[in-house]
């Protein structure tokens, strides 16, 4: 089944300088890149972004994490990628959440770990079904900024300007 799936590289993966070997590993799905972007991350995105952790004891660390507090690095590198089974291929190759239990060859098994603190900095974020990535890939990105209309948009005039958004 064709699907789509937002990719983020988390700021421990670009303080690690994991760029490279992110994208390589990535690459070996054979998938299409349709959208790419570094992009500064504000606590009310990461909070929107895992809204659905709200209640876990780690949440504000996690927030810490993905806007980059935590590693004095502010900006993740979000990407979509799209083609045959791509949410569970990529999902595969990120590995498990916590990065102990996953695949020692998959990207987090590779390259995350666990802080002292409990938090798991699994240098990845995939999107985990097609309603997530839905979700995750409007949240992210503007219609315009993908090479290719994933989901209906619309037309929208502000200031004059006529501009696509997500239905
Ligand atoms: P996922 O990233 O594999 O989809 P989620 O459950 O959506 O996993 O959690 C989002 C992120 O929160 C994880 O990638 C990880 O960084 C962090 N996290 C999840 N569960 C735990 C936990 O039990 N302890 C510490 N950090 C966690
Ligand atoms: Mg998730």
């Amino acid at each position: 089944m064709l699907n789509q799936t937002l990719i983020l590289i988390k700021p421990d993966g670009l303080k690690k300088s994991l760029t490279g070997n992110i994208l390589t590993r990535l690459s070996e799905t054979k998938l299409e890149i349709v959208a790419a972007k570094i992009i500064r991350v504000t606590p009310e995105m990461a909070e929107a972004h895992y809204c659905h952790l709200k209640e876990k004891t780690f949440f504000k660390e996690l927030i810490s994490y993905l806007t980059g507090e935590l590693h004095q690095r502010k900006k993740v590198m979000a990407m979509v990628y799209w083609g045959e089974d791509a949410i569970q291929k990529i999902r595969e190759i990120a590995g498990a959440t916590n990065p102990e239990e996953a695949s020692p060859t998959s990207i987090r098994g590779q390259f995350g770990r666990i802080t002292t603190k409990g938090l798991y900095e699994n240098v990845v974020h995939a999107s985990a079904i097609e309603s997530d990535a839905e979700r995750e890939i409007k949240l992210w990105f503007d219609p315009d900024e993908i090479i290719f209309d994933l989901y209906p948009t619309r037309i929208v005039t502000t200031g004059g300007r006529k501009v696509r958004v997500w239905i």
